[in-house]
């Protein structure tokens, strides 16, 4: 018992060293020159037995920082279990010699081990949420605090995620798992339109089993700097499935559901896809009726999106609408520095886009970095009541300009 004491003692002390580093963020274009030149496994290796601790120990210091009541809930006791056991794990090579080959294969293994260690850290975050809410409800800074934790916990987790990857798709014997042109994850010439296909074609699918149809798609590319040429990118086509597959699932959902009983038929869904200088966009058009923007915001936030799943019957299939497809899509595209937006007229339909950087060199990895002003924003309350709220009465009816009559 002493002994595992003192081992958690070193362990803490690791993590307070590694978490005043902050994370190196890579671009695209870096991940995509390292892995193609000969990659060196070695240097990978060097790279990677600093930095990943570093990034697991910035989230692991956050963690901690999560209000009483959420720290204990069993679920994230154990996803914090998890991060513990794989800085550990990644410890070990702080004196291992990247000469011996034996290093470089356990290495391997080991990062194996730990990505699958965490494959199940966002639905057990989610469940400690859950489990909060229904014993505590819905407070208004948990739920802020908890948008901001979440956002760069789940950042912290797909970078993580991302370096593994490319370092066992590059090293290890996945090598099959990847197209011969791809750059581990990384496709150098990724067809934007090839991959808007392919994620409605996914949720077309699914769709049809929920709803016994769905609505038609149409693409349009407008590439105004090379007009003749499909749109292509430097991209991680995994991350951009991702975030189309999310949007045409919504789409599908409030068309299907708005013109079901109609006898016009379901009004197509549109995607357009752009490049310009600067930006590659993809907007993804439907006449689903839209949201009001009163209620855009809470499509992003993990409070509104934890809610239990309602039973479905019997050999159905979710559609759209739980789970965090939203929040975490959006993280996906901000990532590489790009972002996700929605723009809903209210009674006619939605327009979702999806902006990316045109240029590799421009992806750096937009990372959350643990330090002094990331500490305030778990120490002040977070918003300010400093706005007017809509309400029939003034405030002090005697104290207002406008006379009460
Ligand atoms: N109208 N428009 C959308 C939704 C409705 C919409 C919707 C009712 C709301 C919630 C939801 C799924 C769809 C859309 C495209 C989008 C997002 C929302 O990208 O047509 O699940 C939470």
């Amino acid at each position: 018992m002493r002994i595992f004491t003192s081992l958690l003692k070193n362990i803490n002390s690791k993590v307070e060293h590694y978490s005043r580093f902050s994370p190196s963020p890579l671009s695209i274009k870096q991940f995509l020159d390292f892995g193609r030149d000969n990659a060196c496994e070695k240097t990978s290796f060097v790279f990677l037995r600093k930095e990943l601790p570093v990034r697991l120990a910035n989230a692991m210091k956050e963690i901690t920082l999560l209000p009483e009541g959420l720290l204990t809930r069993p679920s994230v006791v154990l996803v914090h279990k998890w991060y513990t056991q794989s800085f550990a794990d990644l410890l070990e090579y702080e004196k291992r010699k990247p000469e011996d080959a034996a290093t470089l294969n356990d290495f391997l293994e080991s990062l194996i081990e730990i990505r699958n260690r965490h494959n199940e850290v966002v639905p057990t975050m989610a469940q400690g949420f859950i489990e909060h809410k229904e014993k505590f409800g819905v407070e208004p800074f948990i739920s802020t605090g908890i948008q901001y934790f979440l956002d760069r916990f789940y950042t912290n987790r797909i970078s993580f995620r991302m370096l593994i990857n490319q370092h066992t798709l590059l090293f290890g014997n996945e090598i099959h798992l990847t197209p011969p042109k791809h750059i581990g994850s990384i496709d150098p010439n990724c067809n934007v339109a090839d991959v808007v296909r392919d994620a409605y074609a996914t949720a077309k699918m699914l769709c049809e089993r929920h709803y016994m149809a769905a609505p038609e798609l149409q693409v349009v590319e407008l590439n105004m700097k090379e007009p003749k040429n499909p749109i292509q990118v430097v991209y991680v086509p995994s991350h951009l499935f991702h975030m189309l597959f999310e949007l045409f699932k919504n789409s599908m959902r409030a068309t299907v559901e708005l013109h079901e009983n109609s006898d016009a038929g379901l009004p197509p869904i549109k995607a357009k896809v752009t490049l310009g200088k600067e930006d590659l966009s993809v907007k993804i058009s439907d006449r689903g009726g839209g949201v009001p923007l009163r209620k855009i915001e809470r499509l992003f936030k993990y409070m509104y999106s934890t809610a239990p799943r309602p039973s479905l019957k019997p050999g159905t299939v979710p559609l759209a609408g739980f789970g965090y497809g939203l929040p975490i899509s959006r993280l996906y595209a901000r990532y590489f520095q790009g972002d996700l937006k929605l723009y809903s007229m209210e009674g006619v339909g939605t327009d979702a886009i999806i902006y990316l950087k045109a240029l590799s060199s421009e992806s750096f990895e937009r990372l959350p970095v643990f330090n002094k002003s990331a500490l305030r924003h778990y120490k002040s309350s977070p918003e300010a009541d400093d706005w007017s709220n809509p309400s029939k009465e003034p405030r002090d009816a005697s104290k207002s300009i406008y006379k009460p009559r």
